[in-house]
């Protein structure tokens, strides 16, 4: 078996004859903590074990500088919810009844019969340290059977249960809000089989992204989803989402790749649709519910999925620009001239840059700052061509002076730093305290517009100031994947203040509807845009998605007071 890393070669240096483009020089960032503990882009390790992707109990991702204990609960900081008084709360009986069906003390987390705060901390606190539920049990079932026992046995007797995979997810879906039982998937994580004729994964809904990538990649293929958070979340809670990510430009979305899925309904009955066919015309494409479902309707338990052909050949180049016209100019031409070789463009603006830096420690790659910066992904399978194209393209955008100046990856080493300038915003825009997440589809002409109107409201509000600690306001940064006119608007806060909240919502989602976009262009709706959705979708559409809801979940039993 020869070494994994032979399936991503170094990056070679692109001598460009007449630019200014240099070699990629700069030292590697110290990647932010939230990555530390990921494989590096492109390199695997050896193979995962055949029956399980991994051994690690993966427990939910949580930020290590900022206590759980301090997040305000959910219920404190939105008073309007209310617990619904249908549900039963659980009770000594009804855990004897979970530890049965589980079989083993590793597989719950008891706080009902014991105390055991500490231990469910983390399933009830969100990435963001924004939403606290406060679940008394989880419950980490290890089979489909098992799931499908523990849900009936919910239905009957009205125990709301809340499903969670990596727990990654950025608006509030994956927490409960009251306490409501954790279902998580974790101990779920084995792949079952992998077709190398084909590309087709079988695998459970808990195997970690970042496990199934490195699985696939032994091949000589390559997981059809990339993000920031591989190596906590799962590939059921990607599907529950259905999560865009890095490359969503080449390889499309999940409604696409997704072949098939097993899942089971509120009232026990496994949906065994778990096809490996590419077509299949035999009535309603129902496992399309469940991707992006998050959760309200069932929880799915196995998926199947095309995975791609891997690159051979990737060049990463990133580079400054003067405007957001000529951002639009450069996605214009590597469209026209890296055409099927272009795996990712991505946006970020200089204060995402900044805020990065300032977060990370890390050094930027270029010397003088610009307004904005690109990067650029190319994979393909001939080493030449590829270069050639690029080369050609980089010539064109520098002599055009489209681009003002920029950087090719010279290595692997490199082509992480110039990714974790991209991946890092994420993380970095919450590290002063809080941050504000706005997920948008917006179309390209208008894309950056609502960035600078954002920026402009917090200034004449009084309410931002990078130096001055009163306010509550850090910076407002725009950055994402505008290969497909997606927006990350971040609000970076010192701390969760009402009156932030009020000067971005409803604004936000108005604005976004006047120019026809979507409130959640990859995210989802969650909690926190559960209230939002009429900005996005009309009357006719909510009131079908009711009833699909009514359908499949009538107890409400599903992950409530969210999605829909
Ligand atoms: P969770 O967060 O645990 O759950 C998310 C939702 O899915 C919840 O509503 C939960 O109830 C439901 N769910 C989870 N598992 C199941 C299941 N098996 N069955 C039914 N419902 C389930 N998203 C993008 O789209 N693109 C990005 O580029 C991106 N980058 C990110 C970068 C970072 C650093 C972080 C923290 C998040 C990012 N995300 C991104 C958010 C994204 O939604 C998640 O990372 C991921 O898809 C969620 O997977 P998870 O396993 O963590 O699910
Ligand atoms: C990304 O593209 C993710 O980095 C996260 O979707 C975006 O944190 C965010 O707002
Ligand atoms: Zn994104």
């Amino acid at each position: 078996m020869p070494p994994l890393h032979r399936l991503a070669p170094p990056l070679r240096c692109l001598r460009l004859a007449n630019s200014t483009f240099q070699r990629s020089a700069f030292p590697r960032p110290t990647p932010p903590a939230f990555f530390r503990a990921h494989q590096p882009r492109g390199q695997h390790t050896e193979a995962a074990p055949t029956t399980s992707a991994s051994s690690v109990d993966h427990s939910p991702q949580s930020q290590p500088d900022r206590p759980q204990s301090k997040i305000t609960y959910t219920a404190d900081s939105y008073p309007n919810l209310k617990r619904d008084s249908r549900f039963k709360e659980v009770t000594a009986d009804d855990v004897a009844f979970f530890r049965e069906v589980l079989g083993s003390d590793n597989a719950i987390i008891d706080g009902v019969t014991k105390d055991a705060s500490d231990d469910l901390e983390a399933f009830n606190s969100d990435w963001m340290k924004k939403y606290r539920g406060q679940c008394k049990v989880v419950l980490k079932p290890d089979t489909t059977e098992q799931v499908s026992r523990i849900l009936k046995y919910c239905n009957e007797n009205l125990l709301p249960v809340n499903p969670q995979g990596g727990n990654t997810g950025l608006v509030g879906g994956s927490v409960p809000v009251f306490d409501e039982v954790v279902l998580n998937l974790s101990r779920m994580n084995s792949i079952h089989s992998f077709d190398e004729v084909s590309g087709i994964l079988v695998a459970d809904a808990g195997v970690i992204l970042q496990a199934a990538d490195d699985h696939v990649a032994e091949k000589g293929y390559i997981f059809p989803l990339d993000l920031g958070a591989k190596g906590s979340c799962q590939i059921g809670g990607n599907v529950a989402t259905n999560a865009g990510g890095l490359r969503l430009l080449r390889y499309g979305s999940m409604h696409g790749n997704i072949l098939g899925l097993e899942a089971v309904l509120p009232d026990g009955t496994i949906v065994d649709d778990l096809c490996t066919l590419r077509k299949n015309n035999t009535g309603y494409d129902l496992k399309q519910l469940f991707i992006g479902g998050e959760g309200s309707i069932g929880i799915i338990t196995k998926i199947s999925i095309l995975c791609p052909q891997r690159s051979p050949a990737v060049n990463v180049a990133y580079f400054g620009l003067s405007s957001y016209a000529k951002v639009q100019q450069a996605f214009r031409e590597a469209k026209i001239q890296l055409s099927e070789i272009l795996s990712a463009f991505e946006l970020m603006d200089s204060q995402s840059q900044a805020l990065y830096a300032r977060a990370s420690g890390a050094r930027l790659p270029l010397e003088s700052p610009h307004p904005f910066y690109c990067l650029i992904e190319t994979s393909g399978s001939n080493t030449d061509h590829d270069s050639e194209k690029l080369t050609t393209f980089l010539e064109h955008v520098m002599g055009e002076e489209i681009v003002a100046d920029g950087v090719v990856a010279d290595n692997e080493s490199q082509l992480q730093s110039l990714w974790a300038c991209r991946e890092g915003i994420s993380e970095a825009s919450q590290h002063f305290g809080g941050v504000y997440k706005y997920d948008l589809s917006i179309p390209l002409p208008d894309l950056y517009s609502l960035v600078e109107e954002c920026r402009e409201r917090f200034q004449s509000n009084g309410l931002m100031s990078d130096t001055d600690e009163s306010k509550p306001v850090f910076d407002v940064v725009g950055y994402g994947h505008m290969g497909d006119s997606n927006l990350h608007l971040n609000v970076a806060v010192r701390r969760y203040e009402k009156e932030v909240e009020k000067a971005l919502e409803p604004w936000v989602y108005e604005w976004v509807a006047q120019r026809k976009g979507s409130i959640s262009a990859e995210h989802g709706l969650g909690l926190a845009k559960k209230e939002f959705i009429q900005y996005s979708r009309s009357e006719t559409m909510v009131g079908l998605m009711k009833q699909l809801k009514k359908v499949y979940d009538p107890n409400g039993i599903m992950n409530p007071y969210k999605y829909i």
